[in-house]
């Protein structure tokens, strides 16, 4: 576990825990249970298991892991997710009661799913449909919106064809986004973890300077999934450090571009 002494303040009781209306307010102190912990840094990857926890009502410790400056490489971090990236979380009372520590945000997403019944359909066919577009946006829209985040804002050099070559398939892939949701209201037909796992960054997609005036649909769903209440919930959990982070500062770039097997 990720709980170090000299830093107490790292883990912050969530907006689960809060005392409200919600189904997450519900959830929290009836359950008597140790929260899930989610170490978890706020982008689009880590806003995917904010989201779904505040769906399904579980109560959430958050434990940042600063990967600006290097969180992610500390060993106790690694021992839950050995990519050293983030999110990954702690279910202490995971399979037999017992602790349970998972990494991957589309297998915590299938594992919150099948723990709570709630996102993932049991069925097998709507099951199936659920899982292609979850890996869809594992493969696709995930990691090629980061590549061309990457040579868009980040390279140290301008260079037209990597800039060109994701801006392309970021056209591509909202295409295939829109003609999946032309006859549909969510991804893989009701609302599911495909769709949790697809909104933190079709949310940030014209921030990011990806132009969706030409996919009438994939704005839709957008303003239909941005309007429930605990997508607004877990796109607004917050780290105060992440807003000191200075992405021109050579340290943090050597932290997060520079990085080689160890
Ligand atoms: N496939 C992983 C990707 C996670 C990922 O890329 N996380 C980034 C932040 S969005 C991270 O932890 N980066 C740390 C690093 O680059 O060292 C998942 O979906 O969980």
């Amino acid at each position: 576990m990720l709980r170090n002494p000299k830093r107490p303040s790292r883990k912050q009781t969530l907006a689960s825990e809060r005392k409200s209306a919600s189904a997450a307010g519900r959830a929290g102190p009836a359950a008597g249970k140790k929260p899930i912990d989610l170490y978890y840094w706020p982008t689009p990857n880590g806003w995917k298991i904010t989201i779904m926890l505040e769906e399904c009502g579980l109560p959430y410790a958050l434990i940042p892991i600063n990967i600006s400056r290097g969180d992610q490489f500390e060993p106790a971090f690694l021992a839950i997710s050995p990519n050293n990236r983030m999110p990954a979380i702690v279910d202490h009372d995971g399979p037999g009661g017992r602790r349970i520590s998972i990494f991957e945000s589309g297998a915590i997403l299938q594992y919150l799913g099948r723990k709570t019944g709630k996102f993932y359909p049991k069925d097998e066919r709507s099951r199936v449909e659920v899982d292609q577009w979850l890996f869809w946006q594992m493969a696709n829209l995930g990691p090629k919106a980061g590549e061309a985040n990457h040579f868009r804002h980040y390279a140290p050099e301008k260079l037209p064809y990597a800039i060109a070559r994701f801006g392309n398939e970021m056209n591509r892939i909202y295409g295939v986004m829109n003609r999946r949701l032309a006859d549909r209201e969510f991804i893989a037909g009701r609302y599911s973890i495909a769709d949790i796992a697809c909104i933190g960054w079709a949310s940030r997609a014209e921030r990011h300077g990806h132009d969706l005036s030409g996919f009438p649909h994939v704005r839709r769903w957008l303003e239909t999934v941005l309007a429930r209440p605990a997508v607004k919930r877990g796109l607004s959990v917050k780290v105060e450090a992440a807003f000191h982070v200075d992405m021109k500062d050579p340290k943090v770039r050597a932290v997060l571009f520079d990085q080689r097997a160890r």
